[in-house]
């Protein structure tokens, strides 16, 4: 089935993606001392959030299998875009994978709510809460399931950041930036309403488009800054407070729905267990990376500019890390965060994302958005 009637086949991917289908299909059936092996793609590169997961799926699928099962993962890169990744899922190539709604948003609309900002709660704890809400995640799994999927977890990978070249306070300052962003829609509409010039572009290519210049920002969250290495390619790190990024763990439909009740069982028991130690984890690397990132730019005498709220970090730090990160750094120049008049104006500008999202996002759209703007949460 085609996911899209916009699906562009890129060779490289597609042709792995073959390879493996192939390979998958000779190999079937498996001799019975052989392990059943689940291929389990990512949106992101070794090291990141995303691979921890997967990696964390891997040793207790395992384990709890008694190796029967061996869980192969496939790092960003190796089979193609995120958007054929998606497509391999729902082929069986693959049998689980992330994907992110920044771009399973094309195909399923609804999700491009996680994409809108100042709409998701503000602490971390309380997206982890409405993310595991199973109200919601029995709400988005017959939409997954409608493309062939199954929706396991949706988790934060953190507080989302623009890196660029030049300070943003207004949309004022955006104008004229060509800003990168995952292919939805939404993000379109987003950046645009900033006054940006929002330029979709392959993860894969966001490095490079920086050094080159064909772009001059982007926006993701701390970890993938500092693994994907932005902040060389950029001066400015901006943390605006908008949003977090969010993603989604999933399976193929059919394989799921064919595994043994006891390894349904144990799938699921693993995903539910992730859900806390991937939250973990990914707080934790969140100023982890801000202090990485900062520690590179000193090694490359490269001043860093930063906007906006430090005092978490600056609680954290033991009073060497202070002084040699913040106070003593001749290599960091923070100036004052956004005010809430500036917030203000970005926050107003985003209305037309909603109404972007409210015509497109299904028969629901203004029922799935108010699900995430539930009260008790900031
Ligand atoms: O910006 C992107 O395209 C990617 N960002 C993250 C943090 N994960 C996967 C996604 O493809």
């Amino acid at each position: 089935m085609n996911l899209s009637p916009h699906y562009s086949c890129r060779f490289f991917g597609m042709l792995l993606g073959c390879l493996l289908l192939v390979a998958s299909i000779g190999c079937q059936p498996e001799p019975d001392d052989q392990p059943d092996v689940w291929r389990f793609a990512i949106e992101e590169s070794v090291g990141s959030v995303q691979y921890q997961y997967a990696l964390e799926f891997e040793k207790q699928i395992e384990q709890q299998t008694d190796h029967q099962v061996d869980v192969v993962i496939y790092p960003y890169g190796t089979l193609g875009t995120s958007t054929q990744i998606t497509e391999q899922l729902n082929l069986g190539i693959v049998q689980l994978a992330m994907a992110s709604p920044g771009s399973l948003g094309k195909f399923i609309p609804e999700l491009q709510v996680f994409l809108l900002h100042f709409v998701l709660p503000t602490r971390e704890r309380d997206i982890d809460n409405l993310l595991k809400d199973p109200e919601l995640l029995a709400s988005l799994d017959p939409l997954y399931q409608a493309k062939g999927l199954k929706l396991l977890a949706m988790y934060s990978e953190g507080p989302m950041a623009w890196t660029l070249n030049q300070e943003v306070r207004s949309p004022d300052d955006f104008r004229g930036v060509k800003m990168r962003v995952m292919t939805s829609p939404i993000l379109l509409a987003a950046y645009g309403a900033y006054g940006a010039s929002p330029t979709p572009m392959p993860y894969a290519e966001v490095y490079s488009g920086l050094q080159l210049k064909m772009i001059d920002g982007q926006v993701n969250p701390l970890f993938a800054i500092e693994r994907q290495k932005f902040h060389e390619v950029t001066s400015w790190l901006v943390l605006p407070g908008h949003t977090s990024f969010v993603t989604s763990a999933a399976a193929n439909l059919d394989f799921y729905q064919s595994l043994s009740d006891q390894r349904r069982q144990i799938v699921d028991k693993t995903i539910a267990d992730l859900q806390e130690s991937i939250f973990v984890e990914q707080s934790r690397r969140h100023w982890d990376s801000f202090k990485q990132i900062v520690r590179d730019k000193i090694r490359r005498k490269e001043v860093l500019h930063v906007l906006g709220d430090l005092s978490t970090l600056r609680e954290r730090l033991s009073d060497q890390e202070r002084r040699e990160l913040l106070d003593e750094n001749p290599y960091i120049e923070i100036h004052p965060s956004l005010t809430s008049e500036e917030i203000q104006v970005f926050r107003d500008a985003s209305q037309s994302a909603v109404d972007v999202f409210l015509e497109v996002g299904g028969a629901d759209s203004q029922e799935t958005l108010d699900s995430l703007q539930q009260p008790g949460s900031e």
